[in-house]
């Protein structure tokens, strides 16, 4: 259910139930925390690419998993976040290391909200971003109700949650949901070239910035002055970084290692 390959450095996560819009069942969900927990232990792997197969990016939970006309007790899906998504989600933004998504088409539910939790988007034109929830009675799951509120501000967030209503990749991009939108036929080629130059990039680096920038809206501009101070120190003990100066110096492309 999720197809999963290392090449140069990128560990490429590709969400794969093409006939069901990649929507998440349970086997799904654990495939992908395998994917997103050997990210973060293989030192081999020095960026992240989320995709999905086929048409669609992912449509969230997979309703048919849990039809209501079976009968039953009704599911507690806080279960459901608690055991499946949460996990996921937590993994995304602790990873040090930079999680680049190329949402391939609609991406809806916690499939949109997945997306969203990661460091660098790109979408296809043709691409939508559906706050699905409220056509079902739910609430934005995945993070959702916590990212759009950050990203777009209430007015756009409480809009978007309410009506459900599609945002195309063009406009999520000039909302700053996401970094832009590329042109289908390009969509793999320009998120490929990305995770690999980010994954020849200064690995410790890259992922001390992505804890900066995470914290800095909940920190105090002294604590984050503190905390900046702490990271520099660290990264100006890596062998990177005396590699981009001494590649500096020497008018040449560095050769960075991770380390
Ligand atoms: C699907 C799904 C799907 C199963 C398309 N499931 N089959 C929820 C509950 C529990 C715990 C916690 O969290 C959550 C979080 C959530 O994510 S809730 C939101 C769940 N997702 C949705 O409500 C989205 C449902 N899907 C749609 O609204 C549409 O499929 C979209 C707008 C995504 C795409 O529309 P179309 O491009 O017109 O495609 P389609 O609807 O024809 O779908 C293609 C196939 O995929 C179809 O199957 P079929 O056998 O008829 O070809 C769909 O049934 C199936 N599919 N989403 N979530």
């Amino acid at each position: 259910t999720v197809l999963s390959t290392l090449v140069d450095g990128v560990l490429k996560l590709t969400l794969n139930r093409p006939d069901k819009l990649n929507s998440f069942n349970e086997e799904m969900h654990l495939a992908f925390r395998a994917g997103l927990e050997q990210a973060g232990d293989d030192s081999e792997v020095r960026a992240v690419l989320i995709t999905g197969s086929g048409r669609g990016f992912c449509a969230g939970q997979d309703l048919g998993d849990r039809d209501p006309r079976k009968g039953g007790p009704a599911p507690d899906l806080g279960h459901t976040l608690e055991t499946f998504y949460n996990p996921n989600l937590r993994l995304i933004r602790a990873l040090e290391k930079p999680v680049v998504c190329a949402v391939n088409g609609v991406a809806a539910g916690a499939g949109a909200n997945i997306a969203l939790a990661c460091d660098i988007v790109l979408a296809a034109r043709s691409a939508k971003f559906i706050q699905a929830f409220s056509k079902i009675g739910l609430i934005p799951d995945a993070g959702g109700s916590w990212s759009l509120a950050r990203i777009l501000g209430e007015p756009r967030a409480k809009a978007l949650a309410l009506t459900a209503e599609p945002v195309t990749a063009e406009k999520a991009a000039e909302w700053g949901m996401i970094w832009k939108a590329v042109d289908d036929d390009q969509l793999i080629n320009e998120a490929t070239a990305l995770a690999g130059s980010l994954a020849g990039g200064p690995t410790i680096g890259l992922g001390l910035t992505k804890r900066l920038i995470q914290a800095a809206a909940t920190n105090s501009l002294d604590m984050h002055l503190d905390m900046e101070r702490d990271c520099q120190r660290t990264a100006g003990r890596t062998a990177d970084y005396a590699e981009g100066v001494t590649a500096f110096l020497e008018k040449r492309k560095p050769e960075f290692k991770g380390r």
